[in-house]
């Protein structure tokens, strides 16, 4: 079998070959000056916030933060290639559809309003208005505004969000739909009931005052690239960085930063991870919980020994609910279980245990590859438990970061795009409006592809994303949203989901962060994010907008629900033309807020509070709380396990990718060129399937609810994984992961452990 596509892996994530990828990001699109003095914007105080992540920024703003895949997210944007009408005129629907996610993103910005003509399957050019007021009258038809789903990607601003949920709620619904239901969800209720409030901690400070840090279920290298630094500077400074991943991750080993000019000049490289451990895929829970239990038997011996305590008892007692019935749960958890659910040994366990009693100030991170199993709430539950026995929240160095993804999915939530609003919330909107808010609980993800399966919900809008490619089932899904009476995209660049339309569909181009945002009257505009630590801060577009037919995400917005409901509770074209004023919105209905058109314009904007950062709980108890559930009783890993030719398989995200948008073909930290339809593997899996690298597969989903799922052609690479768990990516495998399959409590799907097993391709099925 040729393996030509299997190459050399990065030596060290950063570094030359970074610097490299980004040249020739530049040069693609189009314009190498203009794309260099964008990014010299790119999270400055005075620029726009970059696309890419929801890292936080430094303190002092002015020396450029350099960030290999920030420069892709802002040169994806920056292209010079249109999708015009006439690239429409000249390709059917059906014919856009044979194309790869790469390969329809490379055509480029979208340009002009379009609507679908069926008799032509072909999106045609349409007016602003006719579009509007389409809209408008067809949702004002479906007579019950639940039949209608108002999705959300996380990089809406605050201002578009917040329009957003004020327009759908008084059209009368709470279905939000919204990307964050498929990735951090776990964290914010596992985080709400523990702690009183669903998001991180800390703050970037932290990072230099921690003397350990437990990085769960990530690869920053590639997803938080500006996350290297700060973990390159804590351990230059001696922190102990503990990784947990079934994969070896290159960002994750070796770091060459490429803002150190030395280490630019020498070659050179830093350790990141003093301390890696590979877990088998849903393994953390386990994994923490032996920790703790390594903590209580190390608690004891102290206390025999007459020694100081291992726990921080002052903390446990004045802040801590539930601590006893904790302890027993541990003390009841055998090791056995311990270590065949986790995949790690004993001794690794009591080695990251040390570390962790070691360090008198730890930070824990985590990402997808916690968020995204079944009992991911529990996992969470049980990583806020070990960090409250040593009072490891609410003081500095100290603290839980849930490492989000999109720029501002955090900001979308704080600002109402929620399908389970607060009640407080809705008050105040009540009384700011004057009219009665929809208090159903309404759709999220799940629910709503339910919905449209069963012909429930008839229309669907989307504020950007890929809802066809990035949720689960995407062969199902795309049929769901062909079978809508409208389906609307608010959107900068064509993808899949655009290619599905209901009976009316359009197709609405939007401005990017990056570009000038001047209304009517000449003002320009900014908008502003939330980024993972809680920071507000503005964000101002330099480039000139990629056609003169764009509107603002706001303006389009307001131009719906101008259209849907008039004018008579709200001015909507009046907020369409103003941030300012639909900030004065904010700051009326929603705590924190206070000063906003001020504080916003302050160089790195303003902190919302967190209340567990001050070790104020609003839990039921009023306290944190440890919970006390049981591990899982059997993970997809392990019933896998039990069974020839079955594997966990995880879907994430390659190093040229950004969610459903491909950047390229190569992987360059995993050794992958050129090709995306691959599966990561044990070596001695393959040899047990007596496979080849290289060799070609079909992978068969065994979720067990009768639904035949298959996603063919791809080829194995062995890999630094641990026995019975592989990996692939994220969209192409989505059609394996099941409806059916979801987090408990959190609904998420779960995309980081599907049961599949493989099917040769004899070399006829290869060809076909
Ligand atoms: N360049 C770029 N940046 C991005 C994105 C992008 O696609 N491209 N996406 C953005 C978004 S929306 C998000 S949510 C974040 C995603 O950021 P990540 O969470 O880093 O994304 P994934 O690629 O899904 O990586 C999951 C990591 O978890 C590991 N993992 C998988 N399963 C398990 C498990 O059971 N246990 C443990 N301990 N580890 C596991 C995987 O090996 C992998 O290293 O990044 C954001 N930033
Ligand atoms: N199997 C599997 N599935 C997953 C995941 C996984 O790890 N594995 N990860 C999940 C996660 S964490 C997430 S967050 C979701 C992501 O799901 P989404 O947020 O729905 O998907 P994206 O790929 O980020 O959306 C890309 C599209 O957004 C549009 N876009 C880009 N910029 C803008 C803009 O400024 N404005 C507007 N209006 N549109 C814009 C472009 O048209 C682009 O095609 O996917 C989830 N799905
Ligand atoms: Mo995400």
């Amino acid at each position: 079998m040729s393996t030509n596509f299997i190459g050399k892996k990065s030596a060290a994530a950063g570094g030359w070959g970074a610097l490299k990828s980004c040249g020739k990001r530049l040069m693609q699109s189009g314009s190498p000056l203009a794309g260099a003095r964008t990014l010299l914007k790119a999270n400055q105080p005075d620029g726009f916030d970059c696309p890419g992540c929801a890292w936080g920024d430094p303190e002092h703003g002015s020396s450029f933060e350099f960030c290999e895949n920030g420069v892709k997210a802002v040169s994806w944007e920056a292209t010079e290639k249109r999708a015009t009408p006439a690239f429409f005129a000249a390709h059917t629907v059906s014919e856009l559809r044979k194309q790869s996610d790469y390969e329809l993103e490379l055509n480029g910005r979208l340009t002009h309003p379009m609507r679908y003509d069926a008799s032509s399957d072909r999106y045609l050019p349409v007016s602003w208005d006719e579009a509007f007021s389409e809209i408008g009258a067809t949702l004002q038809g479906l007579g019950d505004p639940n039949r209608a789903e108002f999705y959300t990607s996380g990089r809406a601003s605050n201002e578009a969000a917040y329009l957003y949920q004020l327009f759908v709620r008084l059209y009368g619904t709470n279905n939000f739909p919204d990307c964050s239901n498929m990735c951090h969800e776990a964290s914010g209720v596992a985080l709400r009931q523990a702690i009183g409030v669903g998001k991180g901690t800390v703050l970037l400070e932290d990072f230099e005052k921690a003397d350990a840090i437990f990085v769960l279920g990530q690869n920053p290298g590639t997803n938080h690239p500006r996350m290297l630094g700060d973990l390159k500077r804590a351990a230059m400074r001696g922190a102990r960085i503990a990784v947990f991943n079934p994969v070896r991750e290159k960002g994750l080993e070796r770091f060459s930063d490429p803002q150190d000019k030395v280490e630019m000049i020498r070659g050179g490289s830093k350790t990141i991870a003093s301390h890696y451990y590979q877990p088998r895929l849903g393994g953390d829970m386990a994994a923490v919980r032996g920790m703790a239990k390594v903590v209580f038997a190390a608690e004891d011996a102290a206390i025999a020994a007459g020694k100081p305590s291992v726990l921080d008892h002052p903390f446990i007692a004045e802040h801590c609910h539930g601590f006893e019935s904790y302890r027993a749960a541990v003390e009841a958890t055998a090791w056995d279980e311990i270590e065949d659910q986790s995949g790690l040994s004993r001794a690794q366990i009591e080695e990251a245990a040390a570390i962790y009693m070691g360090a008198e100030s730890v930070i824990c991170t985590w990402a997808m590859g916690v968020t995204q199993h079944r009992h991911s709430v529990a996992t969470i539950r049980e990583i806020t438990n070990f960090m409250l026995l040593r009072g490891n929240i609410g003081r500095p160095g100290a603290g839980l970061c849930p490492v989000r993804g999109h720029s501002n999915v955090q900001g979308d939530r704080t600002v109402g795009i929620n399908e389970k609003p607060a009640p407080a919330f809705l008050d105040a909107l009540e009384q700011e409006f004057g009219v009665p808010m929809p208090r159903a609980n309404g759709h999220n993800v799940l629910a709503a592809i339910g919905a449209m399966l069963d012909g429930t919900a008839q229309a669907f809008i989307g504020l950007g994303g890929n809802f066809a490619r990035a949720t689960p089932d995407s062969a199902l899904v795309e049929k769901a949203l062909q079978g809508l009476k409208l389906t609307v995209h608010i959107a900068t660049k064509p993808n899949h989901g655009h290619l599905m339309p209901g009976e009316k569909s359009f197709l609405l181009p939007c401005l990017g962060r990056t570009e000038m945002d001047v209304n009517a009257s000449g003002a320009s505009q900014l908008v502003s994010v939330e980024d993972s630590m809680s920071m507000v801060h503005g964000s101002g577009g330099i480039n000139r907008p990629a056609s003169p037919h764009l509107l603002s995400e706001v303006a389009i917005i307001a131009g719906i629900a101008q259209a849907t409901l008039g004018s008579a509770t709200v001015d909507w074209a009046a907020l369409g033309q103003s941030n300012d004023r639909i900030r004065d919105l904010i700051e009326r209905t929603i705590p924190g807020f206070e000063d906003y058109n001020k504080r916003l314009r302050k160089p790195r904007g303003f902190h919302l509070r967190n209340s567990a950062a001050h070790r104020e709980w609003n839990t039921p108890a009023a306290k944190a709380t440890f919970s006390s559930g049981p591990l899982p009783e059997e993970t997809v890993h392990q019933e896998a396990s039990k069974t020839g030719n079955r594997f966990a398989l995880q879907t994430f995200r390659s190093h040229d990718q950004y969610n459903t948008t491909v950047y390229g073909l190569d992987d360059r930290y995993r050794g992958v060129y050129g090709e995306r339809q691959v599966i990561f593997i044990h070596p001695d899996d393959l040899a047990a399937l007596k496979a080849e690298a290289g060799d070609r597969v079909d992978v068969v989903g065994e979720h067990g609810d009768g639904v035949s799922r298959i996603a063919k052609n791809f080829r194995f690479v062995p890999y630094d994984i641990p026995r019975g768990s592989i990996a692939g990516y994220y969209p192409e495998l989505n059609v394996l992961v099941p409806l059916g399959s979801a987090g408990e409590e959190s609904d998420t799907p779960t995309s980081k452990s599907v049961m599949v097993s493989f099917r040769p391709r004899n070399v006829s099925a290869a060809a076909a």
